[in-house]
């Protein structure tokens, strides 16, 4: 990395968010903003990514083993990149992600596009490491860099017909070769009530595994809601819209019989081809028990209680 001789920004902004800026200064000043993004984002070289500054949130956080790098960035889902777990990694290097932006609007009283440099300065930076459970019947530990969702939705200032939030994944068909393709109604939409999107466990992750995420995991900003299926936690979104009503998810209208809104970890409601009774840990051979809303009970059964879970599934 390249040296220049100027004030260290951490002496002129806080200490969370210094790392971004040192590396862009550092980036348009002895680089140039020409650089391939594919140097910037390669997510099979770890070092190749840009480092984050973060705070450790032990509360929030597992103790178990987290999965191997190389895995949770080389077996994915993103099928704006093709539906085969490898095609993420292969096909997303060319994705552009600076610069980029996040429209926050709907019912809000202060509707505003942040620029990631904003998004990355409204909270401190936390690592939290999450299980994420796929509905396939694998799931990973992750550690995520991110800071909770309500701390940006309150600054829009949320009217009182806001009970929805809509997540939207950046619709580019010429980098993202998998909208091409018919497989699914592009963009990819999903959604939460707005009482799941405030919920402290729900984030925008910025990065994973101390670094920010490699296009493949859904750079520059995704969401992260670990007691849900992980299709809930939309890669890559360039649009947080506040609904009165239930937003149209890109799984229910593929398949509702398979894909409900709500899409809480369950091992009591099966998907209609196969049971969710048990789950793989990437990494490891034995199925362990599917935990009921994966393992986050403790804080999330609340928002669920008089809720019929089998037909809300
Ligand atoms: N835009 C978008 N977001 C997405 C998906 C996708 O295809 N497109 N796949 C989802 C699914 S099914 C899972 S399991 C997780 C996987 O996240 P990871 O690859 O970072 O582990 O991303 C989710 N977010
Ligand atoms: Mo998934």
């Amino acid at each position: 990395m390249m040296r220049i001789n100027q004030i260290l920004p951490s002496e002129i902004t806080p200490q969370y968010t210094w790392g971004r800026r040192k590396f862009i200064l550092q980036m348009s000043v002895g680089l140039g903003l020409a650089l391939p993004n594919s140097a910037r984002s390669a997510g099979d070289n770890k070092t190749s990514l840009e480092k984050l500054e973060f705070i450790k949130n032990k509360a929030y956080s597992t103790t178990e083993s987290t999965t191997e790098f190389k895995s949770a960035t080389s077996y994915n889902n993103f099928y704006e990149f093709g539906t085969d777990k490898s095609d993420p990694i292969k096909y997303s290097r060319n994705l552009v992600t600076k610069p980029w932006s996040v429209n926050v609007h709907g019912e809000v009283l202060a509707p505003k596009r942040f620029d990631l440099d904003e998004l990355t300065r409204i909270a401190p930076i936390e690592e939290r490491i999450y299980r994420l459970r796929c509905v396939e019947g694998w799931s990973m530990v992750i550690p995520w860099m991110g800071f909770p969702l309500s701390k940006l939705l309150k600054l829009v200032k949320p009217t009182a017909n806001a009970k929805y939030v809509e997540f939207t994944t950046l619709y580019r068909p010429s980098q993202m070769r998998g909208q091409k393709t018919s497989v699914l109604d592009w963009p990819y939409i999903e959604g939460l009530r707005i009482d799941e999107a405030v919920h402290p466990l729900t984030i925008l992750g910025l990065g994973m595994y101390g670094s920010v995420l490699p296009n493949q995991n859904g750079a520059p900003i995704r969401v992260i809601v670990p007691w849900k299926y992980g299709f809930k936690s939309a890669k890559s979104i360039v649009s947080i819209k506040l609904t009165e009503t239930q937003p149209q998810t890109t799984w229910m209208v593929a398949s509702p019989k398979e894909y409900g809104f709500y899409s809480n970890v369950n091992p009591g409601v099966r998907h209609p081809r196969w049971s969710q009774a048990k789950e793989r840990r990437i990494g490891e051979f034995r199925k362990r028990d599917t935990l009921i809303f994966n393992g986050y009970g403790e804080y999330v059964a609340d928002l669920y209680s008089g809720l019929d879970l089998k037909k809300y599934f």
